[in-house]
């Protein structure tokens, strides 16, 4: 039991050392996207619309370039069941449509990676949005 209360220590003072060590991207991380709505409807066409925002202002932000999107069912243990992640013109600087078919009820990751203009880095996000029948 001793040894194994140590070794948790030790592993996590590790981890401790590891992320002072790595390289301030301070910047980078204050910037997330939120889903503007966390349901839709099951089905084809539907609209998911994201804002990006800057936490230390609670700003969105405009003209990020999102350069990767997924959409799937990890949530829900289907990983496998992906659907195409078509972009749409936003409505409103710092927000960000998407349009996607979902094929079933249930929960859907929304994996983005995004470039802020200005910032190096990218954001990094997964969102889950509730398919409801
Ligand atoms: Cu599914």
């Amino acid at each position: 039991m001793k040894t194994f209360h140590f070794a948790r220590a030790a592993a996590a003072a590790l981890i401790g050392v590891a992320f002072v060590g790595t390289p301030a991207r301070a910047e980078i991380k204050n910037y997330e996207f939120q889903l503007v709505q966390p349901t839709v409807k099951a089905g084809a066409d539907r609209v998911v619309t994201v804002r990006l925002v800057d936490r230390t202002t609670g700003k969105a932000v405009p003209d990020a370039v999102i350069f990767s999107t997924r959409l799937d069912m990890a949530p829900d243990g289907m990983q496998e069941m992906a659907t195409k992640v078509t972009p749409m013109p936003g409505t409103e600087p710092g927000t960000y449509r998407f349009k996607a078919t979902f094929g079933m009820a249930g929960r859907w990751q929304l994996s983005l990676d995004a470039k802020v203009q200005g910032e190096t880095g990218s954001v990094e996000n997964k969102l889950v949005v509730t398919a409801e029948k």
